[in-house]
This record gives structure tokens, sequence and C-alpha cells, in this order.
């Protein structure tokens, strides 16, 4: 493992769809110490782990029961002992997933707080509705609906700012902020090396209004007593540990608010993901809609985020993919003839920036969106639900379906696919049917097939993880957009003391000129998706469909 964040490397797990060793169609902890010398051959630091807790499963294992025990659908505590002692063995640090903005409602505090009992009612958020019996404000869940959920026998509503059975915590309460810090310290004393918060922004909620003109996120995105809650966590668990990293994940946020949470001196979070340049192909928040991507816009975000960062000394992290987006290379690339110079195109752009890039399993072979033609073989509660709404509003049940299929997470969420055999050797052939189906294109994309081959997308990945390592430009040099105006290339400089890095990358499937291209002389090209030198001609760069290059330079003082 790196000691420095700035050069590492983080591998996402999502478990249930990684690998399953005993064969019940669901993907288990044991399934991932099968697989970590993949992942050290990959040559990741970390690998995050999404929850593997007690969960009634209804959002993943995000609506947690217990965060004190396994799933048994994943396995067991040896198990997990297991996997956090192989992974130091050979160098991989874990991260843990923590979801504190909400339990499952299955939880034993909701229990509690269901029969009555007030110290647990206070563990969360019940509220009379508006006089006409109405919910308390007109907030909408994240996964379609309203956000509050009427409860009889206290003609109350309690607040789920996600599904029904995941009740928002209330950090308010000091009794909850100590069980929290509880949990963190229970984890680290198991020898995690880093924590992921699930959508830990919204754990401070300002005030219950209705929201004249949005869906109620204002009120509790980037709330109050953010920094403070965040601080107060900080100091009294993982800032007191030895070297462990800290991702949160934050939900509709600003920058303003992530100079504080990942900045390098303000005590809260190593790092954080931000999401906006994920929703070029939507129509402003609006998800379920058919909207092409805007390239522009994917690049003034991107950028603004790196040089606003860099110029409060905070850290992001950078990823394009994960266990909630489609597979980018379906989605910004190409599953065509030029699929394979997509994927390593769209890795170059993320893993020469600033930043600490994730990868999501999968993403390091060029794992697609799923193949599904039916509402059917989905299995995302979010997505069934947008299926009824979008039908709800007008749409026929076609169209409902084709905006399922580019938008669900269960794009990312279709078995690993390791080999060409039926089930990808996600699970043993003969045995149970994986939970969700495997894309039929595993016979072509596959682990197998790419890491014995020097050309792959997978090796590609792999150059890069290493050029991170060996060049302190990409792991700490600053960073100057270039030509951002330009219609399809998407390039940067990076420049540490004598070093400067040129990342260039064509986003299109068709030839391109960059004729404001910097001069490349005294550069070598140490990575490209094309053999050979990239054409120069009168001082104008050709770039190929899909080529991507990055040249270095030191410059003698
Ligand atoms: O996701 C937070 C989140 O708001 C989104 O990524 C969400 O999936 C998307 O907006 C829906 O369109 C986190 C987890 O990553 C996700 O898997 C969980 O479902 C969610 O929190 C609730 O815990």
């Amino acid at each position: 493992m790196n000691a420095d964040f700035r050069k590492s490397v983080v591998y996402q797990v999502y478990p249930r769809s990684f690998r399953d060793s005993n064969g019940d169609g669901l993907g288990d902890i044991r399934g991932v110490i099968q697989k970590l010398d993949y992942i050290r051959e990959l040559g990741a630091d970390y690998i995050w782990l999404t929850p593997f807790f007690v969960s009634p499963q209804n959002d993943n294992g995000y609506d947690v029961e217990d965060y004190y025990r396994i799933d048994p659908g994943y396995g067991t505590m040896e198990d997990v002992e297991e996997l956090i002692e192989e992974g130091k063995r050979r160098g991989i640090g874990l991260m843990f997933d923590m979801v504190f903005n909400h339990v499952s409602t299955r939880h034993e505090w909701f229990v509690k707080a269901m029969e009555g009992d007030p110290y647990y009612k206070d563990f969360f958020f019940f509220r009379k509705g508006k006089p006409d019996g109405s919910a308390p404000t007109n907030w909408q869940s994240k996964f379609g609906g309203s956000a509050w959920e009427y409860v009889e026998k206290f003609d109350e509503y309690y607040l789920h700012l996600f599904d029904v059975t995941q009740a928002d915590l209330n950090w308010e309460n000091e009794n909850v902020r100590r069980e929290i810090k509880k949990i963190v310290r229970f984890w680290m004393e198991k020898g995690v090396k880093g924590f992921r918060f699930d959508v830990i922004n919204l754990i401070s909620k300002a005030a219950f209004e209705d929201d004249a003109d949005g869906d109620g996120r204002k009120f509790y995105t980037d709330g109050p007593k953010i920094h403070q809650y965040l601080k107060e966590l900080h100091d009294a668990t993982f800032g007191a540990g030895d070297g462990i990293i800290t991702v949160g994940e934050m939900s509709s946020t600003s920058m303003e608010n992530c100079y504080r949470y990942a900045g390098a001196d303000t005590g809260e979070l190593t790092m954080v993901f931000s999401f906006h340049h994920l929703k070029v192909d939507f129509m402003g928040n609006e998800k379920w809609v058919l909207v092409p991507a805007d390239f522009g816009k994917l690049k003034d975000i991107l950028f603004g985020w790196q040089t606003g960062m860099a110029e409060h000394n905070a850290w992001n992290a950078v990823f394009w993919c994960n266990h909630d987006q489609p597979r980018v290379v379906s989605r910004f690339g190409s599953e065509g003839e030029l699929w394979k110079e997509s994927a390593k195109m769209l890795a170059t752009i993320i893993h020469c920036l600033r930043g600490t890039p994730y990868i999501y399993q999968g993403e390091e072979i060029g794992m697609t969106n799923t193949d599904f033609t039916d509402i059917s073989q989905f299995r995302d509660v979010e997505s069934h639900n947008y299926y009824r709404i979008l039908q709800e509003k007008g749409l026929s049940a076609a169209d409902a379906l084709r905006i399922v299929q580019i938008h669900s997470r269960d794009n990312g969420r279709t078995p690993m696919q390791w080999d060409s055999s039926k089930y990808a050797g996600f699970t043993d052939e003969g045995k149970s049917e994986p939970w969700i189906g495997v894309n039929a294109n595993h016979t072509k994309i596959n682990a197998a097939a790419q890491t014995g081959d020097p050309d792959s997308v997978f090796h590609y990945y792999r150059k890069l993880i290493a050029l991170r390592r060996e060049l302190d430009v990409i792991s700490c040099g600053d960073i100057e957009p270039l030509d951002k105006n330009h219609p399809s290339v998407f390039a940067y400089r990076r420049t540490y003391g004598d070093q400067e890095l040129i990342v260039a990358a064509n986003f299109y499937g068709r030839d391109c000129e960059w004729k404001g291209a910097p001069c490349l002389d005294g550069f070598s090209k140490v990575l490209g998706n094309y053999a050979g030198e990239t054409k120069e001609e009168d001082g104008a760069l050709q770039l190929k469909p899909y080529e991507a290059a990055v040249w270095y330079r030191e410059t003698e003082e």
C-alpha cells in the first residue's frame, strides 16, 4: 500500500456482483479473497468494499440493520478478518463503506422507535403532518415519491431521503453521534485502512419546510452543522488513526463546501466524490430523460473542480464509474469497433488528473452496460420505481424501458466478467443462477482474455497506475486545462518542479485536428492507445478516433 494517498489508486468492489465462492448466486467475501491477487496484479493500493453488514438488502446493503455483524449472504466475521489480513499481506488496504445518513427500518434503533421508546424515537425524524394531514414537507425521496412515510399509531411521519425502509438518522442527537463513533472505532480496531462515507453531506438538516421550487435538497444538502459533525467524527475516530484515508460521497454538493470537507488542513476528510460531471447527460437534476452528453459541460465541470480544489489545497477523488453509475465505455465511449480505444481514452483522462483515481470493478476490462430487454431483468429498487413513475407521467412502457436501460444503476451491477464460461466465472456453472443476469458479451469482454494480452484495457490500466507511482507530476503536480473550448479534444498540462506532462484525448470516434496543441519538442510519449507517434502536421496534432496520449519531459534548470 502506498502511504501517500496522492500516489494511491482505489479499486471498488461491489461484493454482491464480484465473485460468488459458494455457488448460491450471490457474490461474497470469500469471493473477494479469491480475487485479491488479480487486484494486486492491477496495482491498486486500496479496496473500497460496499456494505456487507446485516441488511434486508432492499437497497443492496445500503439499508444497514446491524453495523457490527456480517450479512450471512456475504459470509462471516472470520471471512472479513481474513480479507483484511490477506489484503495487508499483499499491500492492499481495506476501506469500508459507512452508511450513516440512514439505517434500515429493521435496525434495532428504529424497531425500538416504532415501539414508542422516546430515547430511540429521537434517533430519527418523526414529525406531525400538515394540518390537512399531508406530509410535513413536499420533499421528494431520491428514489422517487414522498420522502415521508406515515405511521398511523403515532399519527406522525418519519423522514426517508432514500427508500421507505431507509430511515434518516437525527445527527442533532448526541447519542446518535456517539453510536456512530463507536462503529467507526470498532472497524478501525479490526485493521481497516480507510472509510467511504455514504451521502455524508446530507446528515445535517436545516429546516423542515416546503421547497417551493425544488425537491427539498436545499434544506438538507451541505447543511448548517455538517462541518462541525465531520470534524467531531474526525477527531474522535479516524483522525487519530494511523494513516487512515477517508472519502465522503457528496450528493449535489458545492465546491465551496468541498474545500472544507477535503482541505489539507481542515480536519475533516481526505477527499470527496462529487457528481456534477456525471450529470452531463441529465436535464438539470433530472436523470430519467434521454439527452446526449454535453462534452463542453463535462470539461467545464471537471476542470472547474480540478483547478478550484487545487487552489484551495483540497483533494478530489477522480472517477467515472461506481455501483450507481452506468458503465463509462457505454456512456461516453463506444461499444462498437472502437470499444477498446475508447475505454483506454477514458481511463487516460481520469488517471492523469490531480486526485486519487477510483476504478470500479469491471471498468478495468471495459465492461459495458447491461443487455437487459425486459424490466423483470432489473433488480434495483430505483429502476423499478422510475419505470412505474415514467409510465404514470404518460410515457409508453417501451419508452420508459429505454430510459431505464440507459440510466439504471444495474448497468454497473451485472456480474464481474472473469471468463467466457456460462456465468462468466462469477459463480460456478451448474450451481445457482447469478442474482442478476450476466451480460452476454462476457464471451468477448472478460478478465481471462485480457490479463494475458499486453494490449488489453486491463494492461493499459496497469500502466496508468504504474505511471502515477513513477511520476510525481501526476500525483502532486498543478493542472492547467488546454484549449478548453475545442469541440472534441480533452487536454491538460500538469507541472511539478522541472517535470511537465501533457495529456490529450480525442473524445469522439472520428479523426480530429488539434490546432492549438502545444509544441511537443523535448517531450517523449510515455503512454497512448495507438502505437507509434501521434501525427503532427503544420503544428497541429492529428488525433485518431478516441486517440489518447501522454507526453512527458523534464526541463533542465
Ligand atoms: O448513493 C447516493 C446517491 O444519492 C446516488 O448515487 C443515488 O444512487 C442516485 O442519486 C440515484 O439516482 C449512495 C449509494 O452509493 C447508493 O448505492 C445508495 O443507494 C444510496 O447512497 C443510499 O444509501
